[in-house]
């Protein structure tokens, strides 16, 4: 059977499996002796000194001490999952010789690994920053990595500038301060002298670097390479990965918060959703362009500060990734992993970007340095399912025994072998580009325009994500202490847009070069006016063939939306309506969402409810909604926490859904939202919180009960200031109404989050 047959979804599992060690009764060290205590060292007498014949002690310390490797230089902090890829049908075959994009029948094995970019192994999920989307691919042609990010430009043009671009975002050297944060002078001093940043700027601002959760973020190949099909024609090809249940993003507030509450939230968030078996799926597509059709284009393929805008290159969506099976352990496989851009199988192939041309040399050399050895492709989780075959030898920790007296080529001692593989046969052919010229140290032309797709970036954003945009700027720069290096942002500014510069000048305290009207800058929640200043604040612009907007860069538009995968507090005390709490854990369960009672302590709250989290233990942050249970001794504990008033009141600042049933509407009045909304908002709702003071019982009594309590007003007719509060993504209503209650809470779930709830501000949360 040739290695190209042998490919299936589970051939690297497989491959992984046979690596893989289980914990067995008997105790040894790590030659197989077996070991009686492995406690106490070997010592003169109890009291006296250590032995040096203490050999299982020194083996045990000694591997400790040896333990750690350095971490990536970038994107050292990450998380990995197992899965496969398909393709859909053979209708790239005409653009590319890849098996792996061609042919429907296989399941290629994947390893997929998402990352920050600046903060260091320890450091926060949450952090802004670009995330890091490579997957590497176990093609039966050998390995194919994809090593993209979820941002589809970068910040500089040319390889030879990223040593200093990484040096002036980490942690400034003489203090190591900020850690995974961008937000201080040397970062910005760097980029406001790097006018070829301001578009990539402009992404890392938006709500792009604090995503949701990884399965709910977009990838891309960034660079643009070549496809080249059989008859060795090329294509010029960019890669994009489109989540099945679409891109969402944190805010900005709260991913502050869940730096704190939970820094792992991204990592556990993958875990758990596999582990669950939502398995996280996106589509890969393709932007194909023709080489003749490439100088249409007023910005440079080669530019990878430049995208192809979607209105101008519609996606192809070509095949489906799923990631379906967790690691075994984290440092053999997510932190072992060895990603190469230059990991490429026969129908795929570079172009001539220079950031991609400079990536090629860094990450061979860079895996040196991190795990040690030239050994490193056969390693487990780097080492490919085709078969390996050469003349290398030697070295640290080769694992491989390579039989045989011959280790050269040509050679007639071995009949020649292994020999090189003919184009016909499956090998490797680089596309036979004509290249001449000077050799100088020079960027073309086409690289000069920095700003229209910057513009275009902005101009494509609706006016809430101009807003968090903006506030982004104003946080990030107000942290810069350099007056000079503000100043000089702010020129940048100016030239995307000058609302938007205007804006980030008032919160900087530095004159405002507009002349119409601007907004007092918010604090930490979204603000009204500011948003409404922002609305119209568009800038002409030229690049890109003049287009004004393209689809695919809002988060807001256009995108899918699922209450899969999406996590609802329960807020609970003792004597919570059972019933009303079973029928909400129902539905979301049905709907692939997942509800968490949490209550002042763990465990039995009565009537069949049980804690799995406390007000103590988690965090309004650290979910997608929330819902308020009936019971009015329930109520009125919570009522008496500042812990569940907060609660409600972030969710309802983070623009979150929130419903409540019977007495639990309480909850919503007498916080912040009450007095945001205006308490009357409520007043329909209120009605049913008295009628259900009488004591819970449990099971479906509970609903008869509430079903009596009360005619109270379907949650759509029930107004703040005109608007049905279901319009703000609050529903409310009795218990005997939960049935459609929890149709429109899912429906507010699939939404994600209700933005332009009244007076935010005032929300003391
Ligand atoms: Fe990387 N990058 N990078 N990068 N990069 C690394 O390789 C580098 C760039 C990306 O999960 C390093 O194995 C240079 C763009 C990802 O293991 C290193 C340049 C894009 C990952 C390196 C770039 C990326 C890395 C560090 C400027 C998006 C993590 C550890 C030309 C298309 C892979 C390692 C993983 C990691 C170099 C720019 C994506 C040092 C020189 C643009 C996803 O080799």
């Amino acid at each position: 059977m040739s290695d190209r047959d042998r490919i299936n979804a589970h051939s690297k599992d497989q491959d992984l499996a046979a690596a893989t060690v289980h914990a067995a009764p008997e105790l040894t060290d790590n030659l197989g002796h077996r070991i009686g205590d492995d406690q106490n060292s070997l010592r003169v007498g109890s009291r006296g000194p250590t032995l040096l014949e203490d050999a299982h002690f020194r083996e045990k310390i000694h591997h400790f001490d040896h333990e750690r490797i350095p971490e990536r230089v970038v994107h050292a902090r990450g998380a990995g999952a197992h899965g496969y890829f398909q393709v859909y049908d053979t209708s790239l075959a005409p653009y590319t010789m890849a098996r792996v994009l061609t042919d429907p029948s296989v399941k290629t094995p994947v390893f997929v690994r998402f990352s920050t970019v600046a903060g260091s192994r320890g450091s926060a999920d949450t952090a802004r920053d670009v995330r890091g989307f490579a997957v590497k691919f176990y093609t039966g042609e050998g390995n194919w990595d994809l090593v993209g990010n979820n941002i589809p430009v970068f910040f500089i043009q040319d390889a030879i500038k990223f040593p200093d671009l990484i040096h002036a975002v980490k942690p400034e050297p003489d203090v190591e301060i900020p850690q995974a944060s961008s937000a201080h002078d040397t970062f910005y001093d760097y980029i406001s002298l790097t006018p070829e940043s301001m578009h990539m700027l402009m992404w890392i601002m938006s709500d792009r670097a604090i995503p949701r959760a990884f399965p709910l973020m977009e990838g891309f190949g960034v660079h643009t390479f070549r496809l080249v099909n059989a008859q060795g024609v090329s294509h010029f090809v960019k890669f994009h990965w489109k989540p099945v249940l679409g891109a969402h993003s944190l805010v900005w507030d709260e991913a502050q918060k869940i730096a704190g509450k939970d820094p792992d939230f991204h990592r556990r968030g993958l875990r758990d959703a596999i582990d669950k078996g939502a398995y996280p799926e996106w589509e890969l597509g393709v932007q194909i362009i023709a080489e003749g059709a490439v100088a249409k284009f007023d910005f440079d393929i080669l530019d990878a500060t430049k995208i192809i805008p979607e209105d101008l290159v519609p996606v192809r969506r070509i095949g489906r990734m799923t990631l379906d099976r967790n690691p075994d352990n984290y440092f053999a496989e997510t932190e072992q992993v060895a990603f190469m851009t230059t990991n490429i199988v026969p129908g795929i192939d570079f172009s001539d970007d220079p950031l991609l041309q400079g990536r090629n040399f860094s990450y061979l050399d860079t895996q040196l340095s991190r795990l040690g050895s030239p050994n490193w492709p056969q390693l487990p989780i780097n080492r490919p399912i085709a078969r390996v075959s050469n003349n290398q030898r030697d070295g640290h920790m080769r694992a491989t025994i390579d039989a045989g007296q011959v280790s050269y080529e040509p050679n007639g001692l071995q009949g020649g072998i292994p020999n090189g593989v003919q184009a016909a046969q499956g090998g490797f052919v680089t596309y036979p580009e004509q290249v001449s010229g000077p050799k100088v140290r020079q960027r073309s032309a086409t690289f000069s325009d920095h700003y229209g797709q910057a513009k275009l970036f902005w101009n494509s954003m609706t006016p809430i994500e101009r807003e968090h945009i903006t506030k982004a700027l104003q946080f990030e720069l107000s942290k810069v202490l350099a007056r000079d290096v503000r100043l000089r942002m702010l020129g940048h500014l100016q030239r995307i847009n000058a609302v938007l510069a205007a804006q980030v000048a008032r919160e900087l305290g530095e004159p405002v070069h507009v002349s119409s009207a601007t907004a007092m800058p918010p604090g930490t929640a979204d603000s009204a006016a500011q948003t409404a200043v922002l609305a119209n604040a568009t800038s002409p612009t030229t690049a890109s063939g003049g287009l004004q907007r393209t689809k695919g860069l809002s988060l807001v538009e256009g995108q899918p939306g699922s209450p899969k995968g999406r996590k609802v507090a329960i807020l609970a005390a003792d004597g919570v309506a059972g019933a009303e709490v079973a029928a909400m854990v129902q539905a979301l369960h049905a709907a692939g969402a997942q509800g968490a009672v949490v209550g002042p302590h763990l465990g039995s709250l009565g009537n069949g409810v049980e804690a799995a989290m406390t007000f103590a233990n988690t965090s309004s942050v650290l979910f997608d909604a929330v819902y308020v249970p009936g019971g009015a001794e329930s109520v009125k504990a919570l009522l008496g926490m500042g812990d569940a008033r907060v609660f409600v009141d972030e969710a309802y600042k983070h623009a979150k859904p929130i419903a409540a049933t019977a007495a639990g509407v309480e909850l919503l009045t007498a916080t912040a939202i009450g007095q945001a909304l205006g308490r009357g908002a409520f007043a329909g709702a209120a009605a049913l919180g008295s009628a259900d003071k009488k004591p819970e019982k449990s099971g479906a009594a509970d609903v008869q009960n509430l079903s009596e309590v009360g005619r109270v007003q379907s949650a759509a007719a029930i107004t703040a200031g005109g608007a049905p509060l279901a319009a703000y993504g609050i529903i409310v209503g009795q218990g005997s109404q939960l049935q459609s209650l929890t149709a429109q809470f899912l429906a507010a779930i699939a939404h994600h989050r209700f933005w332009g709830r009244p007076n935010l501000e005032q929300v003391p949360a």
